[in-house]
């Protein structure tokens, strides 16, 4: 049996804020663009929460629900040094760290004899640390799974930790909503819905030919994870290959002026998880995803010569469209990567902008 802690630090760029400046502690803080140049939160501590303001939200659209948010602008090198000091803090305890973002790992304890092997303290040791010397706090999910740890950190948030121990799966995936499964989407939840499935104990009842016939390959992940199953490992030396976004419309977008229209929005998200991640990664290509209303879909790239670029998105989005030159359902946005550490001085390789 292994054991799986996912620590998830809470409202990190608000908390780095926080920490750095006492006076904003009582009061709701955002961290993002300002309204004046139509920006979107990054974060927000868990006070400025309670008026419903979250990630992703318009600043404009944040500021009415909460007149006295306090707007920041993010200091990324800030969070990334708080990251990094975070990551060595993991490093104490295990090798077995797989960072996921800047503020979330999975680390893998299974062999750790600390605390004489409890999980619990060690998740909880883990924490203390972080709070003395990085000044911010972290939540920790403690199970037998990556998929099942990543679920339980968020469950006792913000600085609390939650175990779900081997005997306690059965009862508690029952009646887990499905959409927590990772890759459930929209798409995926009104299919499941039409078949009268909407928590994973529900979806337990579904045969896997049946799964693999609605949802190809994902369709034995479904099984698997909707009884607590999963099997992947920590994987210390995993490397991102790729990152992308991608949006389906509620109304197909009729032509590719209207695709157009959408690439800011894209790619304003995009770049916000690309600061996400690690400063080692170096992007080599622009990507782009095409799905028409008739499910075909098509994706197109192209090496990239400079940094990411709206106007270069646009010209792959002209030319994926002219493949169908029909409705459009689904955009997608993204970057293809080279390892830093693997990197060879390629002309055409650049980092991209901080
Ligand atoms: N982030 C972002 N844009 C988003 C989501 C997150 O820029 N749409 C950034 C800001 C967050 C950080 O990534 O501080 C970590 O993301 P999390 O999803 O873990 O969110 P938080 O740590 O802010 O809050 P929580 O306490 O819910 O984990
Ligand atoms: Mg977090």
């Amino acid at each position: 049996m292994r054991k799986i802690i996912h620590c998830d630090c809470d409202c990190f760029y608000a908390a780095v804020e926080m920490r750095d400046d006492p006076s904003l502690v009582d009061l709701p803080i955002a961290v993002g663009g300002n309204r004046e140049r139509r920006g979107v939160v990054a974060t927000c501590n868990y006070r400025a929460r309670e008026f419903g303001v979250k990630s992703a939200m318009p600043t404009g659209q944040a500021l009415k629900l909460c007149p006295d948010l306090v707007v920041l602008p993010t200091s990324m090198a800030k969070y990334r040094e708080a990251a990094m000091m975070i990551r060595s803090i993991f490093f104490r305890y295990t090798e077995r760290v797989e960072p996921l973002s800047l503020d979330e790992a999975f680390l893998d304890v299974s062999d750790s004899r600390l605390y004489r092997g409890s999980a619990t303290l060690l998740a909880s040791e883990i924490r203390r640390v972080i709070a003395a010397e990085v000044g911010v706090t972290a939540s920790a999910g403690i199970a037998q799974n990556k998929f099942l740890a990543k679920i339980a950190s968020d469950l006792n948030k913000p600085d609390g930790q939650c175990v779900i121990t081997p005997e306690k799966v059965d009862e508690f995936i029952k009646s887990l909503p499905v959409t927590r499964i990772f890759g459930v989407g929209e798409v995926t939840r009104k299919k499941l819905k039409r078949m009268g499935v909407g928590t994973c104990g529900e979806l337990q009842e579904v045969s896997l030919t049946q799964l693999a016939k609605f949802f190809g390959s994902f369709g034995s992940r479904l099984h698997a994870l909707c009884r607590g199953i999963d099997e992947r490992e920590v994987n210390a030396n995993s490397r991102r290959k790729s990152l992308s976004v991608e949006r389906t419309f509620s109304n197909d977008l009729v032509d590719c002026e209207a695709c157009i229209r959408r690439l800011p929005e894209l790619l304003i998200e995009l770049r916000a998880r690309l600061e996400r991640i690690d400063s080692d990664y170096w992007v080599t290509k622009q990507v782009i995803k095409v799905k028409f209303d008739n499910f075909t879909s098509t994706t197109l790239e192209r090496q990239l010569n400079c940094e990411i670029s709206l106007s270069s998105y646009q010209e792959l989005l002209f030319e994926a469209w002219g493949r169908g030159a029909r409705p459009v359902r689904l955009l997608g946005l993204g970057v293809r990567f080279i390892d830093h550490s693997e990197a060879q001085t390629g002309s055409q390789l650049r980092l991209f902008p901080r």
